[in-house]
């Protein structure tokens, strides 16, 4: 078999891992669906669907899941089915700099635009406003507690992450490190959904394996103390490189835990790569808690390339995955664009990287989509998408649905009012369908599909929309593969 079958094969046999994974979690979703703890309200459609065996049809009230307890064996990390599990999400920037991406909204978007299923939350420990130094310890308290009820909520794991980084050495905090983990653990003891990181990136060169593990050592009993089964993950010396070392010298007696490996994919190459295969071959259980791929200063260019061969390998050790960051700062590393609104975020919102993760993660291009979600080109939000943004009521009306050669088209007539006091110009609305569809006919506007969604913009009429304006001529009819419904 060549290397590329056998990759493909591979991938093959990912995907349907993946798959397994998703539905294992769907189950979790429904058996919880009525639990006395969710008092979420779903308002969205991304409910966890009943059992059609189950004569109980009541719509779940929430989506806050009851997340598998994941525990690694071997190299692996399995579910409570003994089902391997690869998780990919995303790493806030220091929520002691950027505390408003730490928020629901923002972790619903990410789940649902941008394939994550795990937050990290990273808080540095000695850098600025760090935790032991010049930082408000309760409000960091409180920041990660909303950052934890927002991750499960919204049915995705979350990393507590101690992050040291300036402080390379973890001993130099170690008591301030036992108390903050004694306390967190005991709060979330038995959450399935809490996964703990006792360090980020130890560095320095007197910062060797045998150093970091004496301070895994004395800070893992506090977790144990309280949560026998948590996941627990471990740095390695040189920010995150030396696994190898770890390799060498487990820990004993630590329960469930892995160790991590973290790479900036311009920087690290072959080496790094390689260096991953022999702690891979050494057994040892590996979690990429943070990733990049531009240099490892966190900006520069992106090196696609190396950041997919990264990707690769880490598809074919079934390593789960991490993404730097959540943030708006103006760097290569950003997922989000400087001035994005953290509470309403949207597919225009996103970088180059935050693209590049998107098409990774969900295989989706976000050039194609962008247009028909969140912002218009026009840098207008879609008639509807926030009630007052452009003053524009959208209503949209099917008046006529039949069958021809197998498809089904079906026309819409849309009618948009402007009661605002003023003139609405360079308007655009996105229409967003229960199939993919395309356009058939359509009148008096410019009128485009992609996929589910359709976005109609002004074409020669209604450029403008004048206050107490009602425009009701703008129409289309789409073609679909069955009956369609707007969402
Ligand atoms: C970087 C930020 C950057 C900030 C710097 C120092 O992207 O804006 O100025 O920290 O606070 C890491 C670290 C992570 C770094 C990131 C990029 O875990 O904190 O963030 N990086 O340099 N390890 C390797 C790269």
């Amino acid at each position: 078999m060549t290397t590329a079958a056998a990759r493909r094969l591979r991938k093959d046999h990912m995907n349907h891992l993946r798959l397994i994974a998703s539905f294992l979690l769907a189950l979790a979703l429904c058996a919880c669906a009525s639990s006395p703890s969710a008092s979420q309200k779903a308002d969205d459609g991304h409910t966890a669907q009943s059992d059609p065996e189950e004569t109980d049809t009541r719509k779940p009230e929430t989506e806050s899941a009851s997340l598998s307890p994941l525990h690694a064996d071997g190299t692996q990390l399995l579910d409570d089915r003994n089902d391997p599990v690869v998780l990919q999400g995303y790493s806030t920037f220091g929520i002691n700099c950027k505390p408003e991406f730490v928020n629901e909204a923002m972790f619903r978007f990410l789940k649902d635009e941008m394939g994550s299923q795990v937050i990290r939350l990273a808080m540095y420990t000695a850098d600025s406003n760090g935790y032991c130094t010049d930082g408000d310890q309760k409000e960091l308290e409180g920041l990660i507690d909303k950052g934890v009820q927002a991750a499960v909520s919204t049915g995705q794991y979350v990393i507590i992450d101690w992050h040291i980084l300036s402080d390379g050495n973890p001993a130099q905090y170690q008591d301030q490190a036992k108390d903050f983990f004694g306390k967190v653990s005991k709060k979330y003891a038995g959450n399935p959904g809490v996964i703990y990181e006792i360090c980020n990136e130890p560095n320095g060169s007197d910062v060797t394996w045998p150093v970091v593990k004496s301070y895994a050592e004395a800070v893992i009993p506090e977790i144990r103390a309280n949560d026998k089964n948590a996941l627990i993950l471990v740095g390695t010396p040189q920010w995150d490189q030396a696994e190898t070392e770890a390799g060498k010298d487990l820990l004993e007696d630590a329960g469930n835990m892995m160790y991590t490996v973290h790479f900036y994919a311009a920087t690290h190459k072959d080496q790094q790569r390689q260096d991953l295969s022999t702690a891979y071959d050494q057994k040892l259980p590996m979690f990429v808690s943070e990733f990049g791929i531009t240099e490892a200063s966190g900006n520069g260019t992106l090196d696609e390339q190396s950041g997919q061969a990264w990707i690769d390998l880490l598809d074919q050790d079934r390593i789960s995955r991490v993404a730097w960051a959540i943030s708006d700062k103006e760097e290569a590393s950003s997922i989000f664009k400087p001035g994005t609104d953290p509470d309403s975020p949207s597919l225009s919102d996103l970088t180059e990287w935050g693209q590049w993760l998107r098409q990774v993660y969900t295989g989706k291009d976000t050039d194609d989509d962008k247009n028909s979600q969140g912002k218009s080109e026009s840098g207008q939000k879609p008639v509807g998408a926030k009630s007052g943004d452009s003053g524009l009521k959208a209503t949209l009306k099917q008046s006529n649905t039949w069958n021809s050669d197998g498809m089904t088209f079906t026309q819409f007539d849309l009618t948009l009012a402007n009661h605002s006091d003023q003139p609405v110009s360079g308007w655009s609305e996105t229409l967003e369908f229960t199939k993919d569809v395309t356009i058939d006919q359509s009148w008096n506007g410019d009128i485009s599909a992609s996929g589910r969604s359709v976005t109609v913009k002004p074409g020669q009429y209604h450029s403008t929309i004048q206050t107490g304006e009602s425009v009701k001529d703008i129409g289309f009819i789409v073609k679909s593969d069955g009956m369609v419904k707007e969402r």
